[in-house]
């Protein structure tokens, strides 16, 4: 399967990727992650996508365009993955949309996590404390809300248009959103084959 996990800062889109990328033997890729990694080791990429991700902007297109085009040509990916917080911008569908037709591949589902605003920033600064992450602090938090609302929400309405979206509500428990996003996965490929 090739899915996209959306949502807002705090939806819980890494934390559920992993489980529902190991569920179905796939690769998660989270761009944060792998940002985060350049970050710690000091790579030229980290360098620049520090300087926007410390501020709560987004990292240029450019810049995670290419990490992700690399990324999906590793063979691992070669029959399907989760993306994780990709793409965010509409040049990035645009660019995830040339990929995957170069390979001839469709997406099968975007899911997005729909949570309230006031649970999102309470498990955003629980994560501040334990985990001290540079970009979540109470402004850096509020930036990055502005940015998804302007820029990475109205991405949705080109999935829901070709068919793909899935509202996946993220309030509860780990294994509760889980076990509803795998339901909603479990039903849409079963509609998938009882059309062909
Ligand atoms: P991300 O790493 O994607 O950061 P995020 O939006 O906060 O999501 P994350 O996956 O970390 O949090 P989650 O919701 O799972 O991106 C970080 C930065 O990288 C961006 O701001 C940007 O600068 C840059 N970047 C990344 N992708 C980019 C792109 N495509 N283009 C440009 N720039 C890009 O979880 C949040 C917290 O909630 C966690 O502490 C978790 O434990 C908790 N949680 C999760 N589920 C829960 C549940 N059910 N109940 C209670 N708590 C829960």
């Amino acid at each position: 399967m090739r899915l996209l996990i959306m949502g807002p800062p705090g939806s819980g889109k890494g934390t559920q990727a992993v489980h529902i990328a190991h569920l179905l033997g796939i690769p998660a890729i989270s761009t944060g992650d792998i940002f985060r990694t350049n970050v710690a080791e000091e790579t030229a990429m980290g360098r620049i996508a520090r300087e926007y991700m410390d501020a709560g902007e987004y990292v240029p297109d450019q810049v995670t365009n290419t990490m992700v085009r690399d990324r999906l040509a590793e063979p691992d990916c070669a029959s399907g993955f989760l993306l994780d917080g990709y793409p965010r911008t509409l040049q990035q569908v645009d660019e995830l949309d040339q990929v995957l037709a170069a390979t001839g591949a469709d997406l099968d589902a975007v899911v997005e996590l729909v949570v309230d605003q006031g649970v999102l920033i309470d498990r955003l600064l629980l994560r501040a404390r334990s985990e001290g992450r540079a970009d979540d602090t109470a402004e850096v938090i509020r930036r990055r809300q502005e940015l998804f609302a302007e820029q990475t929400a109205p991405l949705t309405i080109r999935y829901a248009d070709r068919g793909l979206l899935h509202l996946v509500d993220g309030d509860g428990p780990v294994e509760l959103v889980t076990a509803r996003v795998t339901d909603v996965l479990a039903e849409s490929r079963a509609a998938v084959g009882s059309s062909r």
